[in-house]
This record gives C-alpha cells, structure tokens and sequence, in this order.
C-alpha cells in the first residue's frame, strides 16, 4: 500500500537535491529490500545535534534506550552527516524513522538499522517539530509559514492544519484535541494553543509561556511541557512544567533549557536540556542525570521520542440486568498478544457510569478481554497505538460463580445465597446478579435468561 507513495516521494528527490542523487536512489533501493516486515526498534530515542569531531566523538547521532534508561547503543550515527540541527524522531511507515531538521529545513528518513535513505523533496525553512497525527498524516512545525502544515510520510504537502506565529511541536491527546507550542518571547503573547483535531481554534490553553517546545501527555491526563527560555520578567523559569489536563499549573521540575520530554514505562518522567538528559521521580522536582548523559559539554540534546510510553485502554462498560452502582464492580482485564500470551493483566474498578481504564505500555495489535465480577467476559482485537485503545463492551449477567460461564453451579450458589440480604452470614455478593443488594426471584430470573451462555475466552 505504501509503495505507490513512497516511489513517487524518492523518485522527486533526486531532481530537488540533485548533489545527494546517488546516495539517495540507494537509499530507495534499500527501503524497497527492506519491505514492511521491519520496525523500528522499541526504546526511548534521543538527539544529539552537536558536530561530530574529536572533541566530540559522539556528535551527531540518535541515541537509544530501554525504558530503564539504559544506553542500548546508537540507532544512528555519530557524526551523521544528514545531520545538521535535528530536532525530533517521528516513527514512519515500513520500519522507517523520520526526522525533522531545522537548520536543513527538510525532513530526513532513516531506516530501521539507521541508513539515510534520503530527504522530503520539500521546500520548508525553519522547521521545528513533526508529530504523526492520528490520521497517519505529519504534522510539520513550519517557522517560516508560520503554519502547522500537513505531509505524507513520503512528503507530499496534504493541506494547512492551522496557522500559529512561530510554531514548535503538536501535540495530539487521547481526548481528541491539540496543543501547539511556539517560541514567542514575553512580548509576543506566548501561549500554548489549543485546536480541536480538525484544527478549529479553541483558544489559549496555557498563556504567558515564552518558548515552550515539546510536550507530552502523561497517562493520568497531565500534560509535561518542556519550557526552553528564561524569562524572569513574567516570572516563568526555564524547566520542566507539569500542568492539569486543562492548563492549570501543578509543578516545575529542575532542568535548564528544556526541550524534550516523556513518560517512562514505570511513570518516572524524562527531559532534555542542553547537555544533559535526566530522570525524575514524579512529584520531586529535582532529577537525576543519565549515566554518561548528563552535562556533558560535547551534547546538545533535542526533542525526544518514546515508542512505549504509558498510555490508556479505555472505555464503557454496560453492565447487561443490573440496577446498582457500577462503581461497586470489580473487572479484571487481559491484553493477549497474536499468540494469545497475556502480556499484561490486572484489575480495575468502574466509576458509577461504568468507565473503566488501565495503563500499558504495550503496542501494536492486541486482544483486550474484559470481565467483570459476575458477568462473562468480552473481548476485542485492536490496535493499541499511543493514544491507547478503546474497547465499550455490553457484558451479560449471570456467572455467581467467576467462571465465565452460567451454569448450574451458579444455580446451586444463588440458591444457598436465596432470600438473604447484604450483610447475612451466607450472602454470597456475587449471586446479587441485579444490585439490589438482596437474592430474589429477581436475580435468578436474570440468571435462567442467560443460562447455558459462556464468555469469551
Ligand atoms: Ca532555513
Ligand atoms: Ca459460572
Ligand atoms: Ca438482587
């Protein structure tokens, strides 16, 4: 599906970057080899835009990492020679990596093993960030448009998403709406705008911010926003600043010069600036420096990229023949790999309107299975990007017993529990299949409907 594209985005190349035309058509020709069975290597991403020399011997380069911030080697370079002022990583179709470049004013594509395979044959100065958008489209930072600009993964311009005075990163949330930083200065009102997806304005969501650059959404819904500048004048330092999910302050973390941030696997939170790359401990606003990353002079660390951060399976759950408060239901969930192994599971708890969610790390297509107390199971394949998923099963009533199944061992069980109330010795809570908080007629009417019915495995 991708090849049509992609082969009329490599083959413009060469006549508008005529002096890299061989590198590049062999860089085509390894994409083609390469097929779309690669990618990219799971792991946390972080760019290094100083020159490689021998002062610096590891300029120019993205580093990886586990979720751990162990140092798992360098995906590309040092001294890449593509590399001029890289700003940040987006992941690409078939394995690929794209990059955007300020100071060479075009986007970069990699392979998986870290192979330049050539540039956007675009004519974009000054970019800043790009952001893969949900829908498949990136979502290019363009500094001298002054325009959040649209491009296929091959570079074809695809449309204008909004105007914003000097733009830095995108930001898509889980709820649909988006963020965009800007490098204004105090008197320039420097805001975080906020846009609905299909780029309607929805006004400031944090003002008075100078240079904010990238941002990220934790999975509780705060949102980390790298600030880069110091402007004392409005009273605003440089750090890393944590707000609500509507814009309200919550804390500062101590890093200057801020420009990238993320969530780790274990909700620790990770932020560049300058020469260092450090870790903190949610809530302390003092952090730790990543061995062999931290304020070192031969670095000049950029945006960061994080293929597995925390995020949200999500939903609504209809509890099938039942009147009482969701909030009191217990569901416990599986997520099961195309292999059917269970890759995560746990329990959760549903608010009084039957939401639940729970937070993973994992990727790509996934089984959800949901059950909760007594009722079957359900469950769905999907594709858990980093938006989450979300899965509203309507679930049936009637399994007393938790096996997944209404049987006559829920009879027998419902029986010994007949006519007590909540609180009797004997009550069995799982046999009040209705909520009420007594056995009745009620509860095995409910249980005789679905009987003989199994949930999903
Ligand atoms: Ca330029
Ligand atoms: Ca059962
Ligand atoms: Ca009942």
């Amino acid at each position: 599906m991708e090849m049509p594209v992609r082969f009329a985005g490599f083959l413009a190349y060469p006549f508008a970057l005529p002096m890299n035309l061989h590198r590049s058509t062999l860089g085509f020709l390894f994409a083609l080899g390469a097929a779309s069975s690669f990618a990219i290597p799971e792991g946390v991403f972080v760019l290094d835009s100083i020159n490689q020399s021998p002062f610096n011997p590891q300029g120019a380069r993205a580093a990886r990492f586990d979720q751990q911030m162990n140092f798992l080697g360098n995906s590309i370079g040092p001294g890449e020679a593509s590399f001029q002022t890289p700003q940040v990583i987006a992941e690409a179709p078939d394995g690929t990596f794209l990059i955007s470049d300020q100071l060479a004013d075009t986007v970069h594509q990699y392979s998986e093993a870290g192979v330049y395979l050539g540039s956007w044959p675009t004519t974009i100065d000054n970019i800043r960030g790009i952001t893969r958008g949900p829908d498949g489209l990136y979502y290019v930072a363009n500094g001298s448009t002054n325009q959040i600009e649209k491009y296929t993964a091959s570079g074809v311009f695809a449309g204008v998403f909004a105007s914003v005075v000097k733009p830095w990163y995108v930001l898509f949330r889980r709820g649909g709406d988006v963020l965009v930083s800007s490098s204004r200065t105090t008197n320039e009102s420097p805001v975080i705008e906020r846009f609905s997806a299909s780029g309607v304005p929805l006004g400031p969501w944090v003002s008075n911010y100078p240079f904010t650059q990238q941002m990220h959404e934790l999975a509780d819904g705060n949102v980390l926003v790298s600030v880069f500048s110091m402007s004392p004048a409005i009273g605003i330092t440089s750090g890393l600043h944590e707000f609500s999910a509507d814009g309200v302050f919550v804390r500062r973390y101590s890093i200057d010069g801020t420009r990238g941030c993320t969530e780790l696997a274990d909700g620790s939170l990770l932020a560049t600036g300058g020469t260092r790359l450090v870790r903190f401990t949610r809530g302390n606003s003092v952090g730790t420096d990543i061995d062999n990353f931290g304020g070192t002079l031969s670095s000049n660390f950029r945006l960061l990229y994080n293929t597995n951060f925390p995020t949200l399976v999500r939903g609504t759950v209809s509890l099938q023949d039942f009147n009482g408060d969701p909030a009191t239901v217990s569901m416990a969930y599986e997520l099961r790999n195309s292999g059917g192994t269970v890759v995560q599971s746990g329990t959760t708890t549903l608010d009084s309107t039957g939401r639940y969610s729970f937070v993973t790390t994992q990727r790509g297509n996934l089984k959800i299975w949901l059950k909760p107390s007594h009722w079957l199971a359900a469950s769905v394949s999907a594709t858990i990007n980093q938006w989450g998923a979300q899965f509203s099963p309507s679930v049936i009533n009637g399994d007393v017993d938790g096996d997944n199944s209404v049987t006559i061992f829920d009879y027998i069980d419902l029986s010994s529990s007949f006519d007590l109330n909540n609180g009797d010795a004997g009550y069995i809570p799982g046999a009040d299949l209705d909520g009420d908080d007594s056995v009745t007629i009620f509860d095995y009417i409910v249980l005789s409907n679905n009987f003989d019915v199994s949930g999903a495995e």
